[in-house]
Formats: C-alpha cells, sequence, structure tokens
C-alpha cells in the first residue's frame, strides 16, 4: 500500500531525533515528533468523519500544528485547501461552499464569525490557534496516529483557489504527483540536503511557502526555521542560523532597506531564491552588490507549480526566469492560434508537464478554455526567451495584480464598488509600489451630482474583501477612458496614476 506523497515526504521522519522545526520562541520540533504529529492529525481527521478524497478547509495561523494538519490530510487521503488568513468570513463562505469542504479548520479567534459560515455551507467547524491550541488540537491529542492511506499519483492532495478574471475564484485541483514531482525537481535543481536550514517565513496557504519552500526541506532531511510572517527584525536575528531563504521580492526590498542587513550577516548562506512576483533588475543588481549573492528567480503558479528557474551553478540573469525545469516545457506561442513563436518574440506562455495541474474544480468549461487538448496550460503571462534561451516574462495577458506576491484580480473589487452608492462605475489597477512591487489603486466615475469619498468606499469593502486587495488609493476622473470598442484602457490608467505612490503626488 503506498502513497507516494506521505512516503517522499513524511514517512522518512519517523523516529528521527534530529531538529525538523526551529519554533519562534526557540523551542524545537524533531522530525520523529513531528510525524507523529502528523499522523495524530491524520487520525484526528478520519474520527471528524474524513474519507480519502473529502476537502478540509484550513484558515488558520502559521504553526508546527499547522504544518502537522497538511501532512496528517496528505496522510489520511484528504484533499487539502489552504485559505489566506486575511479573508473575510464572506470571502471564506464561497470557497468552503464551492469545495464542498465537510470540515473548517479555523483559528478559535475566528470561531464567532466563521461559525455561521460553516452551518451554512453545511460543514462541521473546529479550531486551531497559533499556540497549538483549539478543539482540533485537542482532537489530535486525543487521536491515535493513523497509518497512511493509499493514494495514485493522479489522486488529488490539494485543492488551492486561484481568483478569476470573472471575479470568481477556481480551485486548482493538485495532484500527489504534481507536488512530488515539483519537489523532486527542485530539490535537486536548488540543491537542497539534509545540511539545509531554511528560513521560512512565507504564508503556507499558497504555492510558494506551503509546496515550494516546506517541500523541498521535507524532502531532503533538512530543518526550517518556522516565522509566523515575514518580520524584519525576527529575519535579520535568524539569518545567521539559516543556509537558505525563500521570498517574494517584498522581502528583499524590505532587507535592503535596513542597514543592519550586511554582507557579514548573510557571508554563510549558500542560497536566496525569489519568485511569485517580478524582481526588479535593479534590486537583483542592489542585493548582489550589499552581499554578493546573486538572487536564484523562478516562476511558477498555482497551477503549474514551479515551471523555470535560473540556474544554481550558471550565470543566474537579472529579469529573467530563466529555463524550463527539468520535465517541464515551457512554449511561448501566438494568442490566438496557439502556434508557437520563433525565439525572440513575444507571446503566451504556455506549459506543460507533470507539474501542471488536473483542472479547475467542476469547472470542466474553465478548464478546457486554459488547457488545451495537448497538455499545454494557457498561463495567461506573456514572454519571450532570449538568444540563450532564458524566459523573460515581460507582461500578463489577464488583468490581474500583483501586490507583495498576492493576486488582486480588479473584476473582484470593481463588481463590488460599482454598487456602491454614488459610484457610476469604476476600473482598478495596479501601480507601482516601493514596497509591494504593485499596489492596488481605484478610479472612481462618480453618479451625476454624486461626491463618493474614500473612506465611505472603504468602509463598504471592509467585510467583503481581504484587506489586501482594497484599494490603497481611490482616484476621481469624470469618464474612463475607452477605445473605440468601448473597453476601457487601463493601460492609460496606469499610465497616468503610474507615480502616485512613488512620489506621493497625483498624477
Ligand atoms: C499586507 N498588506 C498588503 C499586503 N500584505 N497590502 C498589499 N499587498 C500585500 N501583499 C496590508 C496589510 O493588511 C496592512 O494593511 C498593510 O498592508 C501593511 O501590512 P504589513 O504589516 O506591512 O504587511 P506584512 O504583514 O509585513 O505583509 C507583507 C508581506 C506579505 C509581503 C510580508 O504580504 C507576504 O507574506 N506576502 C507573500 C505572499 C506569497 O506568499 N505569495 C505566494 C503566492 S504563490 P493596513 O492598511 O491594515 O495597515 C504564487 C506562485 C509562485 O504566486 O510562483 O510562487
Ligand atoms: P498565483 O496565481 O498566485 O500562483 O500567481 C501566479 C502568477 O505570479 C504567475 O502567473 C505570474 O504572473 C506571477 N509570477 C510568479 N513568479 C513570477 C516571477 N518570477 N516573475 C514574474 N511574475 C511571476
Amino acid at each position: 500500500m503506498t502513497n507516494p506523497l506521505h512516503d517522499a515526504l513524511y514517512a522518512p521522519l519517523a523516529g528521527q531525533g534530529r531538529d525538523l522545526l526551529h519554533l519562534p520562541g526557540g523551542g524545537t520540533v524533531s522530525a520523529g515528533d513531528f510525524h507523529a504529529m502528523a499522523a495524530r492529525a491524520a487520525g484526528a481527521l478520519m474520527a471528524a468523519g474524513l474519507e480519502p478524497g473529502d476537502r478540509v478547509a484550513v484558515q488558520v495561523p502559521k504553526s508546527a500544528e499547522a504544518l502537522a494538519l497538511i501532512g496528517g490530510a496528505i496522510g489520511a487521503g484528504v484533499v487539502f485547501l489552504p485559505l489566506n488568513t486575511a479573508y473575510t468570513a464572506q470571502e471564506v463562505a464561497y470557497f468552503v461552499t464551492d469545495s464542498g469542504a465537510k470540515l473548517l479548520i479555523a483559528d478559535p479567534a475566528r470561531a464567532e464569525a466563521l461559525a455561521p459560515v460553516a452551518q451554512a455551507a453545511g460543514a462541521r467547524l473546529m479550531t486551531l490557534g497559533a499556540a497549538g491550541d483549539g478543539t482540533f488540537a485537542e482532537a489530535m491529542a486525543a487521536a491515535p496516529e493513523a497509518a497512511a492511506v493509499a493514494r495514485r499519483p493522479d489522486d488529488l492532495a490539494g485543492l488551492l483557489y486561484t481568483s478569476g478574471t470573472t471575479g470568481r475564484s477556481k480551485g486548482a485541483m493538485l495532484t500527489q504527483d504534481n507536488l512530488l514531482s515539483n519537489a523532486q525537481v527542485l530539490a535537486e535543481a536548488w540543491r537542497f540536503t539534509d545540511r539545509d536550514v531554511l528560513l521560512h517565513a512565507l504564508p503556507v496557504f499558497h504555492t510558494h511557502g506551503l509546496f515550494v519552500a516546506t517541500n523541498t526541506v521535507l524532502l531532503t532531511g533538512g530543518a526550517m526555521i518556522l516565522h509566523p510572517g515575514f518580520d524584519l527584525d525576527a529575519v535579520i536575528a535568524d539569518l545567521p542560523r539559516a543556509t537558505a531563504m525563500m521570498g517574494v521580492p517584498t522581502f528583499y526590498t524590505r532587507l535592503l532597506d535596513d542597514p543592519r542587513f550586511t554582507r557579514d550577516l548573510v557571508a554563510h548562506m549558500r542560497l536566496f531564491t525569489s519568485g511569485s512576483a517580478p524582481l526588479l533588475a535593479e534590486t537583483h543588481a542592489a542585493f548582489a552588490a550589499r552581499t554578493g549573492h546573486r538572487i536564484l528567480e523562478r516562476y511558477g503558479m498555482t497551477e503549474t507549480n514551479m515551471n523555470t528557474s535560473n540556474p544554481y551553478a550558471g550565470d543566474r540573469r537579472a529579469g529573467t526566469v530563466g529555463f524550463a525545469l527539468p520535465g517541464v516545457e515551457v512554449t511561448v506561442t501566438d494568442p490566438d492560434t496557439g502556434t508557437e513563436r520563433p525565439q525572440g518574440e513575444t507571446g503566451m506562455i504556455e506549459v506543460r508537464g507533470p507539474n501542471v495541474f488536473a483542472g479547475y474544480w467542476n469547472m470542466p468549461d474553465k478548464t478546457a478554455e486554459e488547457k488545451r487538448p495537448n497538455g499545454f496550460f494557457i498561463t495567461g503571462d506573456l514572454g519571450r526567451f532570449d538568444a540563450d534561451g532564458y524566459l523573460h516574462i515581460v507582461g500578463r495577458a489577464k488583468d490581474l495584480i500583483i501586490s507583495g506576491g498576492y493576486n488582486v484580480y480588479p473584476k473582484e473589487v470593481e463588481l463590488l464598488l460599482d454598487e456602491a452608492p454614488g459610484v457610476l462605475e469604476s476600473a482598478v489597477i495596479g501601480v507601482p509600489h516601493p514596497d509591494f512591487g504593485e499596489a492596488v489603486l481605484a478610479v472612481i466615475v462618480p453618479a451625476a451630482g454624486a461626491e463618493p469619498d474614500a473612506a465611505t468606499l472603504q468602509g463598504l469593502l471592509r467585510d467583503r474583501l481581504a484587506r489586501y486587495k482594497q484599494p490603497k488609493a481611490f482616484e476621481v476622473l469624470p469618464a474612463l477612458p475607452r477605445n473605440t470598442m468601448g473597453k476601457v484602457q487601463k493601460a492609460d490608467l496606469r499610465a497616468r496614476f503610474a507615480q502616485r505612490f512613488t512620489n506621493g503626488g497625483t498624477a
């Protein structure tokens, strides 16, 4: 009986006395104890009535128990559905309902707000807090260590929601083999070993922190210093104990802004990687000048895991995302016809390989729109290969804002703003931001005689949208720029407000 992902990542930890997790307060969890925690989490999921293939929706703070819960779900064959801790109850309601999750595990602090959500969706609610508290933690303590159930490589392991251009989120179905094959490829490409200690400051509800960081270390027998989030002081304090760090570009710009971040502090480090959003070439250069390390940039997506990476040993080129990873095919095509474009020309980036997801949950039409019959997934990112074969991402065909590594689909925000009193219509765009790379800005066209103000609009969004999706500025225009077809010219708006956050002024 096999469970490939469990067998590769979790089973080998059993009985090992070495430190696996270094916790914020200074404590540690051994690999063997973590294995036992994950096995009890599997037991608790089974005791809660979940069977292989059922979904568990999880919105909990990052902790050793939260990581064990992921391992428990994999062992129990339960499909893991992680949720951003910033999501409001309204947002969570959609995911729990759409996925048909049988169980929602939430922070005890949010139990009251989420109880009606779980009830309306017919899901049971349990809790797991940052300090390993809550009803699920109690159930874990009481549960026997469950043996892993059998799973096939194409069985689902994770259901990760990604927003859609229509404003409706889609659940990307990730199989055991999607996750395992990518962990294996990354571990080798980035030369992870049992001597590595990863400084883990990414959230564990997205591909980057959940799979790229965690699975690579679990697979290769290294250790992790777990930070609940990115705290500059804590990161600087712990870098001397680490060998590797993975981050979004905001991590690196924040570090560079701090004079304590010196060449000496990180002279011992083996690797810094960046992804989830474009790393500015100037950040790459400034990092190299300050530290002597060249950040290794890679490119991925929720639907595809990691696709490309700069080389570990070769030239890591600023402003590029490197080469297709082993086993992954990457092509650049004409967005209209799907035919491959000659090297050097810009087109749609398409990806095929064992890393590419099985499709969108209950959305066969959406799957068919984005995944070709030949298996290539249409990423929505625009790119070109240079003469040396490095992939450059030059833009996005999808209307998407990436702010500090979090994706915001303008449509979702526009739909809410358009309903607001005094608003005739709105356009939501991403503009350069010194900390988050891009920030969300809303352009509002008032209804005749109305003067909607930013505070009122913010108030309307507060309970409905996660904080990071809410516009950081509102601008009012008498009309939106449109082309002759009536389509809003967002490029014009982006140009007009490009300096809104970089020099503090309006255009
Ligand atoms: C926090 N805020 C954000 C934000 N994060 N606003 C916009 N964009 C963000 N990313 C808000 C807060 O709610 C707060 O609002 C204000 O900004 C300041 O918060 P902060 O304390 O400075 O933020 P912090 O907690 O430090 O978080 C910033 C961050 C975090 C960059 C550390 O956003 C983060 O961890 N990002 C990583 C995202 C990630 O892992 N992406 C991977 C996706 S997977 P206010 O107004 O209340 O003060 C993927 C595939 C792939 O993309 O290839 O990897
Ligand atoms: P998500 O849907 O959250 O997984 O976000 C995936 C998107 O992040 C991709 O489609 C890209 O647009 C973007 N992305 C990820 N890595 C990079 C990178 N290194 N450079 C530029 N964009 C990136």
